[in-house]
């Protein structure tokens, strides 16, 4: 994979149901995340932050929040994305609010398509992100993307990278899943989405967990990793708009975050949630920072 990483920032809390996200891409700069990669041996260009409509903090629509301004958010993060992966370089979106994993995977969807890749997308998250909206309960669309992208939605959503649906649910892998809304989990199971929660990841262990949802990839695959920093368990990283207990611990999300780096397989990115108004000293912006040091291949004396 390539060590050209571009950083696209995308302030807004548009899809969320608690203001603050919107400078999560500033909270990442100033925890040194450029720097972080850099001592990795990355080639870091930061692109500065998209532009795109306030957020007018309104009630639902037909079950949706916002639905027009998400959409305009998503198309430009599916450009911005989509642009640098035509040159060859490695997107990471800082969000913002997880809505946009939307616009940054269909761009990843669309260039797979065109340079003949296989895709792997894995969602870390406390939350499945697959309501619609007859089964929101809440009408925001950060708990939407992952039903959109599998083509459930709507016409403005699901269409934006070209084609529906976006992503085959047979190629999506959730990890540390532990809140899902009950209409929303009939229609995980209706679909087949493949989750790893975390009664599993109790049971099972993480490091049986990954080689699970790292199975089955090989040469061709483009790996995207989702992560929406509420997977982590609430007393690490409590900067997000909805802190859910029980998360993956510190060294378990570690080794999560080691065993995809030793994949080799890494090729785009989304930094999602986290809300430095709801944060302590920067906590979640340096813990996110930690992990993706790992993610990028940072270990101890032990094994290098
Ligand atoms: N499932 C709930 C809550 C939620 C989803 N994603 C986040 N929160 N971050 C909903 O509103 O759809
Ligand atoms: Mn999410
Ligand atoms: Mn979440």
């Amino acid at each position: 994979m390539t060590h050209l990483v571009s950083l696209i920032g995308a302030p807004t809390d548009i899809g969320a149901g608690a203001k603050g996200a919107r400078m999560g891409p500033e909270a990442l700069r100033v925890a040194d995340f450029a720097a972080a990669l850099q001592s990795h041996g990355l080639e870091v260009e930061d692109r500065g932050n998209l532009i795109g409509p306030a957020n007018p903090w309104l009630p639902p629509d037909e079950g949706y929040r916002h639905l027009h301004e998400v959409a305009a958010w998503n198309q430009l993060v599916h450009d911005a994305v989509l642009a640098e992966l035509r040159i060859g370089r490695m997107p990471i979106l800082m969000g913002g609010d997880h809505c946009l994993g939307l616009g940054s995977i269909s761009a990843v969807a669309r260039h797979c398509r065109e340079a003949g890749k296989k895709l792997r997308v894995l969602w870390l998250d406390a939350h499945a992100d697959f309501n619609t909206n007859e089964l929101t309960p809440s009408g925001n669309i950060h708990g939407m993307p992952v039903a959109c992208l599998c083509g459930y939605g709507p016409k403005e959503l699901i269409e934006i990278g070209g084609q529906v649906p976006a992503v085959n649910p047979k190629w999506i892998r959730q990890i540390g899943i532990r809140s899902v809304d009950a209409g929303e989990k009939r229609f995980v199971h209706q679909v087949g989405l493949e989750v790893f929660d975390m009664r599993y990841i109790d049971e099972m262990g993480m490091r049986h967990t990954m080689e699970l949802a790292l199975a089955t990839m090989d040469d061709n695959t483009h790996l995207h990793v989702s992560f929406d920093v509420d997977f982590l368990d609430a007393d690490i990283a409590p900067g997000v708009g909805t802190t859910v207990p029980g998360g993956p611990t510190y060294r378990e999300a570690q080794l999560c975050m080691e065993m995809i780096a030793d994949t080799g397989r890494l090729a785009s990115l989304d930094v999602m949630e986290i809300n430095p108004a709801l944060d302590v000293r920067n906590r979640t912006a340096l813990i996110a920072v930690d992990m993706i040091e790992s993610l990028f291949g940072k270990s101890t004396l032990m094994r290098r």
